[in-house]
């Protein structure tokens, strides 16, 4: 059978951080989707449609290459559910320190209640990847900092054109 991936977020907007677990996670699967969450709960700065196409660009250097197959697919119902409909028997998640794992564990904790079929893997990316978080990377764009240590020139570009649009 073949073994897909899935590795869901918010990517608002996709960093460094996020490439790293993606080709990580690429060379475990044959197929490994990319799960773009709705999430208005969390008021992106980007649009779904936004989200996904900057995923869809920075992925563009991956394809090809020996490793499993990536697509990227927008999804706004449950995370189980969603794996269910793509066919995943394995969930991905990224843990950067301590206080990530709080969360992910309830995380895993109640999406085993409602599929117990489906496995959680947690990678870490590189450690010079390590502190790297979205909600930082918004924050530095905001206030003029930059941000080129921690997302690539393309979604700099888009940060800094949506924070200034903000203004
Ligand atoms: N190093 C390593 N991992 C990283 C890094 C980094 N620098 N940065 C981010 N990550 C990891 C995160 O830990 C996470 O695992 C993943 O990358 C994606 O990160 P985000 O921040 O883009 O995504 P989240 O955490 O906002 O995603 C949350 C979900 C969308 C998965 C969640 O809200 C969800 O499942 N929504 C669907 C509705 C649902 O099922 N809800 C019930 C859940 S019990």
């Amino acid at each position: 059978t073949m073994r897909i991936g899935l590795y869901p977020g918010t990517f608002d907007p996709i960093t460094l951080g996020h490439i790293d677990i993606i080709a990580r996670a690429a060379k475990m699967f044959d197929r490994l989707v990319i799960g773009v969450a709705i999430n208005r709960d969390k008021g992106p700065l980007f649009t779904l449609e936004e989200r996904v196409a900057l995923v869809e660009q920075e992925l563009k250097p991956y394809s090809g290459d020996g490793r499993g197959e990536i697509v990227v697919r927008p999804f706004d119902n449950l995370l189980v559910h969603f794996a269910e409909e793509v066919g995943a028997q394995s969930i991905v998640r990224g843990l950067r320190a301590v206080s990530d794992f709080e969360y992910e564990f309830q995380m895993v904790g109640m999406n085993s209640y409602l599929n117990d079929d489906i496995e959680t893997v947690f990678l870490m990316a590189d450690v010079k990847y390590q502190p790297i978080a979205s909600r930082l990377v918004k924050e530095i764009a905001r206030l003029g900092g930059d941000v080129s240590n921690f997302v690539t020139p393309a979604v700099a570009e888009a940060l800094t054109a949506r924070v200034a649009a903000q203004r």
